[in-house]
């Protein structure tokens, strides 16, 4: 039974991810377990920059990932800094579930995950060490705004973030985000994706946000929960983005148009919208009537 059974996900990558976590959800799974498959499949599966095993290093050359995953009951756990463990949001999920908190970093993170049962390996790929080496002759930290989508050059994927939502067929909401953050970070730099309430919030009692982008926007704003709070005071899921889109561009006008910042919700009714700061944003749409939409976000600029 699907029922009404929906999942959403941030970017193109969404597609085949909201697939794996739509395998979850046409058999009647919980909407828990349909974002930890489809975030666990954009953790391994996918090769990209910015998310899992072939994300990016910061400016020392560590891959750190973070992550989280959260239901609709206010039940959460997340992981920041955490290296060599090819999945975060499973990591995230003990977390939740066999410890008395909500988020673990770094080494300690690391030894949690080891204790359960998670095995340590080297995750860097020659590639990202190579994007690294080059990076080190100039040592600009820049993000680019969606570069390589807008056919400008540059390395544009520091925006790649998966952020998932979903509904199952009891109407139950959950969500969960996995990154490697942004690109030559500051080493100990935690973004927003763990920061339950900034990259990530969901409240069975109204809908469900997430966040890809510059992370400290998100942090800034406490931006998915705003989100979800202007849908519990009745905006719809594409007017609560918009909101929360002009509340960081009130707070800093001018980095604004340097900077991407996209935010993706769905409500308890399964509508869903986003709104983005610059063009470019796309993100995934799944449901029983069709497992391939990718939808254009709109965005200010
Ligand atoms: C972060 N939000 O760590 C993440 C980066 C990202 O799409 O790629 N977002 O700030």
């Amino acid at each position: 039974m699907q029922g009404g059974a929906k999942v959403v996900s941030t970017w193109d990558f969404g597609v085949p991810a909201n697939q794996a976590a739509w395998k979850v959800l046409a058999q009647g799974g919980s909407a828990l377990d349909a974002v930890e498959a489809g975030a666990r499949w954009a953790e391994s599966e996918l090769c990209n920059p910015t998310v899992g095993h072939c994300g990016n290093p910061d400016r020392d050359g560590v891959l750190s990932l973070d992550a989280s995953i959260m239901d609709g009951d206010g039940r959460c756990g997340a992981v920041a800094a955490l290296v060599d463990i090819l999945h975060p949001v499973s990591v995230a999920r003990k977390v939740m579930e066999n410890s008395p908190h909500v988020l673990l970093v770094g080494e300690g993170a690391q030894q949690f995950a080891v204790q359960q049962g998670f095995e340590r390996q080297h995750l860097l790929t020659p590639k990202a060490e190579a994007a690294w080496r080059e990076w080190l002759k100039t040592e600009k930290y820049a993000p680019q705004i969606n570069a390589e989508r807008r056919g400008l050059p540059g390395n544009s994927d520091n925006h790649d973030t998966i952020g998932m939502l979903a509904l199952d067929a009891k109407g139950n909401l959950a969500g969960a985000c996995t990154t490697s953050g942004m690109a030559w970070k500051l080493h100990g730099r935690v973004g927003d994706s763990p920061i339950i309430g900034a990259g990530l919030y969901v409240d069975n009692e109204v809908g469900a946000a997430t966040a890809s982008g510059v992370g400290e926007e998100m942090i800034r704003n406490a931006a998915s929960f705003l989100v979800v709070e202007l849908m519990r005071q009745g905006r719809s899921p594409a007017q609560a983005c918009r909101e929360a889109i002009d509340r960081v561009v009130r707070k800093r006008p001018e980095a604004s148009r340097t900077l991407q910042v996209c935010f993706l919700a769905m409500n308890k009714q399964g509508e869903v919208g986003a709104y983005a700061l610059h063009r470019g944003f796309v993100y995934a749409v799944c449901d029983a009537q069709r497992q391939d939409d990718l939808r254009d976000s709109p965005s200010i600029y």
